[in-house]
């Protein structure tokens, strides 16, 4: 998030900590309609692909297929069940707004949805990313303890000039993560859950590595903003992403400062290999 925006303020209309209301009736037919299509075909394509965690958040959120979740309902749920509430923002907050939110167990969510010609792809977090791919997951007490942790480690991570690598944590977990179950490989990042085309690359395509989650390995490894990843961690458990984020990162931001990045798509001799990937996707796609 550029410095420049977060000089600027919140925009109009938005509180001092960039929330707004979410103004439920305000929704159109037609907006409620783009919700139903990307719900119906995520709904279809997670079973066996979705971590059982995210499922069962989904359910017991009751996220159903009507249309846009209105956050009042939404957070009777997800309050009762872990103390996280969801808030409505315009869309990107600088990081440490983000991570405040985080630390106090809110979650931000933008207000808009995308439009029907946008449906796989687009640049800020909409409300289907940010809910149907983030918030199921902070139903599970592990997972919504974890993200409390990185809110915190975040607000830290800013003081100490380190946010580039623990940015990459995030991505490479709460984005893109891999779960492994005794049922085989499950996704349970909200980028890849709220992609159509990525549930199934991350998962089926030969193109990626799969490397085994390594904390310092993640934060060595850039990634990519603008197409699928070209590697993808594999975490043995969500108890293991807590375990590792509740030590204090301090020593390891010091180590990091000896360690090169690890270029996107090498394997180097300590990764636990999943998958070695032909990385035929990324080549037939560089711009
Ligand atoms: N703002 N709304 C919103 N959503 C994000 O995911 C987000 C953000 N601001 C900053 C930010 N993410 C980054 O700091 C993290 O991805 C690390
Ligand atoms: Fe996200």
């Amino acid at each position: 998030m550029s410095a420049d925006r977060a000089a600027s303020g919140p925009p109009e209309g938005a509180r001092a900590d960039w929330t707004i209301d979410q103004d439920w009736a305000r929704y159109t037919p037609a907006e409620h309609q783009v919700w139903v299509t990307l719900y119906e075909r995520q709904a279809a394509l997670l079973p066996g692909r979705a971590c059982d965690e995210f499922l069962k958040g989904l359910k017991a959120l009751d996220l159903h297929g009507q249309g846009i979740p209105d956050f009042r309902e939404l957070n009777a749920r997800l309050n009762a069940l872990t103390g996280w509430t969801v808030v409505a923002v315009p869309g990107l907050v600088p990081d440490e707004v983000f991570f405040d939110h985080l630390a106090n167990r809110r979650f931000p969510a933008g207000r808009f949805i995308r439009r029907p010609d946008q449906l796989d792809y687009l640049e800020e977090p909409d409300i289907f990313h940010d809910v149907f791919g983030h918030v199921p997951m902070l139903t599970d007490p592990t997972f919504a303890d974890y993200m409390t942790a990185y809110g915190e480690g975040g607000l830290r991570a800013l003081r100490l000039g380190r946010l580039a690598n623990l940015a990459r944590l995030y991505w490479y977990t709460v984005e893109f993560g891999l779960l492994q179950t005794p049922r085989g490989l499950r996704i349970y990042g909200a980028g890849i859950v709220s992609s159509h085309g990525e549930t199934e690359f991350s998962l089926e395509d030969p193109s990626p590595n799969r490397l085994g989650f390594d904390l310092i390995r993640v934060m060595r490894t850039p990634y990519r903003i603008d197409d699928y990843q070209q590697v993808y961690f594999v975490l043995p458990s969500l108890q293991r992403l807590l375990d590792d984020t509740l030590q204090d990162f301090a020593p390891i931001y010091r180590r990091l400062e000896a360690l090169a990045d690890i270029a996107i798509e090498a394997i180097t001799p300590a990764d636990q290999v999943f998958t070695r990937g032909s990385q035929a996707y990324a080549k037939a796609h560089i711009a």
